[in-house]
């Protein structure tokens, strides 16, 4: 077996190992919150709202990597009561614009606020965007119950634009539809 030979193998294998899709660290990246949503939560643990996380896994060259399987995507959230956020996939696997979507749920009240999120695809640590999952409560006061002092700062911010009590992620504003939810909760 010649040099030449042996090289050519290398670069035949390599081409096949980049073509199965080896995702760029700093070209493949995360978009959040697919159609405005953020995650809220409520220490009963049923808040119900989620957040899309869509992952688009790119080669260096661009091109989307199809048939990437969910469970080599591996997600760490960090932030004030990241532990009580799972994510857990949606679809199975990356698709032919290398997309795959995962949804963000929480076990428990977290304070509303900002978590990153970051996914790593492989062993590759995507460097690009980590994502912010955007977050609020029905506890506001983070004592792990919805009580009247809750409902009090929800009535304090009835009619205003405040993303912390907006619970339909319906642009910022608070209305009825918001208080219909806390309702829900109220007691949790
Ligand atoms: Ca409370």
């Amino acid at each position: 077996m010649t040099r030449v030979f042996v090289s050519a193998l290398l670069v035949l294998a390599m081409a096949t190992v980049a073509g199965a899709g080896i995702p760029s660290a700093g070209d493949s990246y995360i978009t959040m919150s697919a159609g405005g949503k953020g995650l809220t939560t409520c220490p009963a643990g049923d808040g119900g709202a989620y957040s899309y996380i869509t992952v688009t896994a790119l080669r260096a060259d661009l091109t989307p990597i199809q048939g990437i399987p969910a469970s080599s995507f591996f997600f760490t959230v960090a932030g004030t009561g990241s532990g009580n956020v799972s994510i857990s996939a949606f679809d199975t696997e990356t698709d032919v614009s290398g997309n795959i979507r995962f949804q963000a749920d929480s076990s428990g009240a977290i304070a509303y606020g900002s978590l990153t999120v970051s996914v790593q695809i492989y062993t590759v640590v995507l460097t690009s965007t980590p994502g912010t999952l955007w977050c609020n409560t029905y506890d506001l006061d983070g004592t792990g119950t919805v009580t009247p002092i809750d409902l009090g700062n929800f009535a304090g911010k009835y009619g205003t634009v405040s993303e912390d009590c907006d619970y339909d992620w319906g642009g910022g504003v608070v209305n009825p539809i918001d208080l219909g939810k806390f309702a829900q909760h109220y007691g949790h």
